[in-house]
């Protein structure tokens, strides 16, 4: 039943994504094919599903939800920017992403490059259009700058664009688990907070309730780090559809090449807790939280 959900939030994403991919005449027939190539490819859709449920938490009314998808496709079009980003010759020089050629292989470098920066800048275009009334809102134009804002933050120079240096820098150094969890939080867990962050800044959410839901996001986000260290070890490349195994290759610092692969999983575990703990906090506040303690364990038992 709840895998049902998760499969029916991602069926309507997927027609949001579409929905807002550039259509015009304006855009050059080959970055628009370069940029579905990669949006449509797949992959979990973990961040706007998180996007998606947050709202459903928050009992959002039915006339704001095309807000709510706004943001999450959004995010999910940041999100698969930083995927072509990160896997061109400069950074992580990979070929194979959700089960396909990268997008540079397809494409050739400088194509991808656009790609990704199109599908970044789309990102933000999207909220222009709200702004500017290409879209039409009945939410809180305020709210949709808030939650906009703070996704340019997560995503950017203090969240995952920092993340991505620190780990670049960090390339054959020994870090500390303090270093590495500040590098993953910002790399990994700044762009699965935003969803449900951004969601509760457009439904105006109160500040102690937007507390309680960074706090379940941030155990989410880390939970999902251990697990990708965890199965970049124990997965297939065919069962991931990503190359398995370069973190040992290229002795990047993990949590299981810092803790090794027992305790990796013992702190698995403690961030599961964690994230059961916010959902505690939740339910006692009247939330029903079934789908969110749904996916906490789904994204830390999950295989691919
Ligand atoms: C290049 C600006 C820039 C940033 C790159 C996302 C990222 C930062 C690097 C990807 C490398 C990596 C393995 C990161 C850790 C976890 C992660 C973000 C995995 C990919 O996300 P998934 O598993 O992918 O949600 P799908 O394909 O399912 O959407």
């Amino acid at each position: 039943m709840l895998e049902w959900k998760y499969q029916n939030y991602v069926e309507q994403l997927e027609t949001g994504l579409s929905y807002y991919l550039p259509e015009t005449p304006d855009t050059p027939e080959i970055l628009r094919e370069a940029m579905e190539y990669s949006l449509l490819a797949g992959g979990k859709r973990v961040r706007p599903v998180l996007a998606l449920a947050t709202a459903d938490l928050l009992l959002l009314h039915g006339s704001q939800k095309r807000e709510v998808m706004a943001y999450a496709v959004a995010l999910e079009m940041i999100h698969t920017y930083s995927l072509i980003h990160d896997d061109l010759p400069a950074m992580d020089n990979d070929v194979l992403r959700r089960g396909k050629p990268t997008n540079h292989v397809v494409f050739g470098e400088a194509t991808a490059i656009l790609a990704g920066d199109a599908l970044l800048t789309r990102a933000f275009e999207i909220f222009g259009g709200y702004m500017d009334g290409t879209y039409r809102t009945s939410c809180s134009l305020l709210n949709i700058a808030k939650a906009f804002g703070k996704l340019a933050q997560y995503a950017g120079c203090s969240g995952m664009i920092g993340g991505q240096i620190l780990d670049i820098e960090a390339e054959g150094e020994q870090l500390t688990l303090e270093e590495l969890q500040t590098l993953q939080a910002k790399k990994t867990g700044c762009l699965l907070e935003a969803p449900v962050v951004g969601i509760g800044l457009i439904c105006g959410a109160k500040n102690e309730e937007l507390a309680i839901l960074q706090s379940y996001a941030q155990a989410v986000g880390k939970a999902f780090q251990i697990k990708d260290d965890i199965l970049d070890v124990e997965s297939t490349t065919q069962e991931l559809g990503k190359t398995v195994g370069k973190d040992q290759k290229y002795a990047k610092a993990t949590y299981v090449t810092l803790l090794g692969m027992d305790e990796a999983k013992a702190q698995l575990k403690k961030a599961e807790s964690a994230a059961e703990q916010a959902c505690d906090q939740l339910t006692a506040m009247g939330y029903d939280t079934e789908f969110f303690r749904f996916l906490s364990g789904k994204m830390a038992g999950r295989s691919y």
